[in-house]
Order: C-alpha cells, then structure tokens, then sequence
C-alpha cells in the first residue's frame, strides 16, 4: 500500500492550510502517519488519492448514516443545484426539515437552523443565559460542545470555583462562568446545585458522551439532570448533534425518555452537509430574533442545498428495518472486536450505545473521564496505524466514535473483524 500522492498532497497542504487541514483531528497526530487525501466515497467506503479503499468507520464524524454519496442523497442535490444554491430568503425546504424535526423530537415545538453544532450549542446557551437572567453553565469533562468560548472551558481547582480556558485566546471571564463537573456524577451536580443552583442557566450534556470515546449514561443519570435542574429552574440542553436521528428518530431523549428543554443537533441533520439546529418549546424559542430580543443570524444558515441532504437522509432513515440493521451490524462489530482482543490477549474495553462505538485499550469498565483517559493511546494508535494498512479506516483518536451508516453490511463487519484480529496479534507484540 502506497500513500505517496496523499504524502504529496500533504506537504502542500501545509504550505496553505494551518496545520494542513481545516479541523485539528484529521492530522491524524494522535495517530501518527500520513493523513490519506481522500479522492471520493461511496457507501461504506473511502478511496484515496492512492487508490487505496477503506472501510469507512469515521463517517464524517458520524453525519453520513446514509453511506457515502447515497444515489437519493445526490440525486435531491443535483436538482436543487441547479435551481441555485443559496438565496438569503425563506424556502419551503427550511420549513420541511423543521417540520420533520418537530415530528421526531416531542420536545422541540420550534427550530433554528445554523451551519454548525458549534453555531447551534452556543446559541442554545445564549438563548438559556436570556430565558433565565442566569450567567453559569454546567458542563462535563470530556463532553465537547464545539469551540465557542463559553465551552472552551474545564475544571477549575475546586468544583464550584471558576471554569479555567482549555484553550489560549479564552477570556478568564468567559471561561470563568462554566463549571465543568465529572460525567455520570450526578451526587456532583446535585452538590453544585445546592451552592449555586440559583445562578445557573442550563446543564448542557451529551447524553451519550461520544467525544471521550463512547461513554453511555450512568442509569438515572439522564433523568436527574433533568429532575435538578428542574427544581431550581435551569435549563436541560441535551446536545444530541451525535445522538440526534443516530441512537433513535428521536435521538437519545427518546431512547432514554428524557424531554430536555433545548436540543442542540448537526452533523446526520444536513446529510453531510454543513448544518446544525436548536430547538425546544416555542416560549424558549420565540425570545429569537425577530421574535425576541435574543440575536442569532446566519448567511447560509437553512442552505437549500444542506435541508435537501438533511431531508433525502432522513427519509433513508424512515425505511423499515433502517434502526435494526444498524443495531445488529453494530452488535456483531462490537462482539467481534472483545472476542479478538481477548484472543490477542489484548485489553479491550468495548463501549457501544447503539451504531457508535469506542474500543477503549485498557482493561475495566469505562464509564468516565477518568477511566476512559487510562487507555493506552500509543496501543491505541498502533491498531489504528494497523487497521489502515489493512484497509479499515477508524477515527485517528482514541477518544472518538466509531460510527456505522445504512450502507455498512456483512461483508464490511467480516473484513474489518478479520483485520482486526491479524492487526490486534500484530500490536500485542510491540
Ligand atoms: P461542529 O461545530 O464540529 O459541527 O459540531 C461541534 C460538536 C458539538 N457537539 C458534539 C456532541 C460534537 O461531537 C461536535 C463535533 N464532533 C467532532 C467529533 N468529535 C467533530 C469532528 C471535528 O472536530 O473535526
């Protein structure tokens, strides 16, 4: 296998691009090696300027449920291409997705459409900061929100004391109003909210941590948040742009049967163009511009061309069985990959909430920050490294999901279970 033209591409890349890509993960520096330059998709895999085939498990970072270039998904977008591709002026197709939405998510009554989950988590708190005269957030360890300032921020020495800037170029003072506490610790929150319940906006969670690595919610975890919160009159902002149409049509809320009072959404919502949204009871939302007095606003913001491939996704999503084949392919995936640690004699801790998935490289239970941050990441990298020589393309971290789409089948979950076990003997030695 030969990765010499992405090696060039690479190079120049770095010439043009910061860091030689436009978002820090595909560096692969978690990983190391080149970054494949990758040529085009179709279904479950990916092709490189090189030529060589991967079966895809990073997805897009899990937006394209429907495979790469689903003939519906490029069909609705060739059409509406060429009736032009932005206008700046309402369109039925915005009200079509909202609508599906509205359908899939009891708890969202109204939707605004932005370009990014990043757009859509902070507005989502800027809107809870309007709704409540409240300045603080809650936040978890490990949960990542996208990169607004305000969730930029982690633990400061003590629970309650100041959310320190978890990167440069975060005000003190932004940082200063997030408090970020352990995941699954509910015993925490309900002590923070006993100090401080008063001054705080909203908990924002994912309600199944994907980005330390898939961490699913402790039992009753979900539904206290929603409880606390509820008695001291914050806001519950479940951020499902993972979650949302994955783990259910309605996402985790409908999976683990907790109403938030916003929801945050992206990535499967624009069918793997750029798009996010948040939405919850009309009273929340109307305090929106032009509505309200809360400002949010967007160019491309309900992009014709992104609400068709939002919308030709999620009626892939309606067909019979869509859900069930994504459990059981996923299930056999995650099987698989315990059975061949073990008989690698390899420590692999399988963490799998529906069709997304972490092999942790450590032994024990993953259910934290703590926990999942002991997995041996060189291990980790070695597989990945490992894995693509042989074809499967996993995400180039260790705390990342993996995800499977509608386009995955028997044959993908037999070729990557049989590279995994040749890949997991390879690293057991080094
Ligand atoms: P974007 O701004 O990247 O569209 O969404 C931010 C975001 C918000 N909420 C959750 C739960 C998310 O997982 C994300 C983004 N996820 C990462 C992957 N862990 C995107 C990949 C990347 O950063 O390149």
């Amino acid at each position: 296998m030969t990765l010499a033209r992405s090696e060039q591409a690479w190079r120049v890349a770095q010439q043009y691009l910061a860091g030689g890509v436009n978002s820090p993960v595909r560096a692969f520096r978690a990983v190391g090696g080149t970054p494949p330059f990758i040529a085009r998709g179709a279904g479950a895999r990916l092709f490189d300027l090189d030529g060589n085939e991967y079966i895809d498990y990073v997805c897009s970072w899990g937006a394209l449920i429907a495979g790469h270039a689903h003939p519906d998904v490029v069909e609705r977008l060739r059409r509406a291409v060429e009736r032009g591709t932005s206008y700046g002026a309402p369109t039925e197709l915005e009200t079509a997705l909202a609508r599906r939405v509205v359908q899939l998510f009891p708890s969202i009554e109204l939707v605004r459409f932005v370009n990014s989950g990043t757009e859509a988590t902070m507005s989502a708190i800027r809107l809870a900061r309007a709704a409540t005269g409240r300045a603080k957030i809650v936040k978890f360890t490990g949960c990542y929100h996208g990169h607004a300032d305000a969730l930029l921020a982690t633990a400061g020495s003590g629970l309650l004391t100041l959310g320190i800037p978890s990167s440069p170029g975060v005000p003190p003072g932004t940082a200063a109003d997030t408090v970020s506490l352990p995941y699954n610790r509910l015993d925490v929150v309900e002590g923070v909210f006993s100090q401080a319940g008063e001054e705080i906006a909203a908990v924002i969670v994912e309600p199944v941590a994907g980005n330390m690595g898939v961490v699913p919610p402790a039992e009753g975890f979900l539904q206290g948040l929603r409880e606390v919160t509820h008695r001291y009159g914050a806001l519950l902002i479940l951020d499902e742009v993972i979650t949302g149409f994955r783990l259910a049509p309605g996402g985790a809320q409908e999976l683990y049967g907790v109403q938030p009072d916003l929801t945050c959404l992206g990535k499967i919502l624009g069918g793997g163009l750029p798009v996010g949204a948040y939405g919850g009871r009309r009273e929340l939302m109307e305090l929106l511009a032009p509505v309200g007095p809360v400002y949010q606003a967007g160019t491309l913001s309900g992009n014709p061309l992104a609400m068709e491939a939002g919308l030709a996704t999620l009626e892939l999503l309606r067909r019979p069985g869509a859900y069930e084949r994504l459990e059981a392919l996923s299930a056999r995936l995650a099987d698989g990959l315990r059975w061949a640690g073990e008989q690698a004699g390899v420590p692999v801790t399988l963490n799998r909430v529906g069709s997304m998935l972490t092999p942790f490289f450590t032994d024990g239970p993953v259910t934290s920050y703590e926990s999942a941050t002991r997995a041996d990441t060189a291990r980790y990298a070695r597989f990945h490294q490992a894995m693509l020589r042989r074809g499967v393309y996993l995400a180039p971290s260790q705390f990342e999901a993996l995800f499977l789409s509608l386009a995955h089948g028997e044959d993908e979950i037999d070729r990557t279970l049989e590279a995994a076990e040749e890949a997991l003997r390879e690293i057991v030695s080094s």
